[in-house]
Formats: C-alpha cells, structure tokens, sequence
C-alpha cells in the first residue's frame, strides 16, 4: 500500500474499571492481527453506527456485560497509521455495568493496576493510552 492513500479505520476502546481501580484488557487470540498483545476491549464501528452504540455492542459481543450510554465516558482518543488503514480510536471509561466480563471470543482477560499496564505489550494505538489512565486513576 506504500505511496497510496489509506482509508480510515474507526474502532472504539473502552477501559472497564472496578471497584479497585483496576483496568480489564484482554489478549488478542491467535489468528487474528496483533495476536498476543494486550488491548482495552472494544472493535469497529460499524458504518452508519453511533460510537458508543458500537461500544456498547463490542462489550456485549467480547465480555457479555450491558452498559448504557450515560455510564460511558470519553477520555481522550488513539490514532496509529498502520501500512492498510489509518486507525482512529476513541477510549471511554466505564465504571458502571451490569453482568461480570467473561471471555466470550476465547480472549484472555486480566484486570490490572494502571501503572502495571505498562508491563504488557499492547497494539501500537493502545500503548500511548495508558499514561491517560494513570493521569485519571493514580494521579500522583
Ligand atoms: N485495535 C487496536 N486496539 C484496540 C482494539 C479494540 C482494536 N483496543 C485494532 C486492531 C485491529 C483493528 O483495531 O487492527 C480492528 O480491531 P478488531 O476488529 O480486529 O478487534
Ligand atoms: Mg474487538
């Protein structure tokens, strides 16, 4: 694809948090792309689809947890420029759910102190996301 134009991606990501202030990521399988790194939850838009409607949808899909609108919150946003696509990525936070995150697509969940997260490899759009949650959730 080099020289040519790419198209953009819009995936959504959600940091789930718990009662402890820790964060679920989940390990992407084998067979997909990026297998074996590490990713706050969460997929593509689909078009025509609101954000969060599509976060709400992924959540659903991956952990089997329900959540609303009004419990996501925007924190800031990922964007990496891969060789096929150029990906942008919004991240929201989310407390408040119903249901307990189960691997529902064989992925490995782990839930994680904020300054830990840094000892997992994640995808190249997730990495630069982490400081945002120690800003929020381990403020010096
Ligand atoms: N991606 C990166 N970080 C994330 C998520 C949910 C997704 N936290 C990237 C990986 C893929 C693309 O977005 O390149 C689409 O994701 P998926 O539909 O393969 O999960
Ligand atoms: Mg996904």
């Amino acid at each position: 694809m080099s020289g040519q134009v790419r198209r953009l991606l819009l995936v959504v990501a959600c940091a789930l948090i718990d009662a402890d202030g820790r964060v679920l990521i989940a390990e992407r399988p084998k067979g997909k792309s990026l297998a074996g790194l590490w990713e706050f939850p969460g997929g593509k838009v689909e078009p025509g689809e609101a954000p969060e409607a599509a976060l709400i949808r992924e959540l659903a899909e991956e952990l089997g947890i329900v959540t609303q609108v009004a419990c996501l919150a925007p924190l800031t946003f990922a964007s990496h420029a891969y060789d096929e696509f150029h990906l942008l990525m919004p991240l929201y936070v989310c407390r408040r759910y119903e249901g307990t995150p189960a691997s529902r697509e064989g992925q490995a969940l782990k839930w994680v102190r904020p300054k830990a997260l840094r000892d997992y490899p994640m995808p190249p759009a997730d990495a630069p996301l982490i400081a945002h949650l120690v800003d929020l959730l381990e403020p010096p």
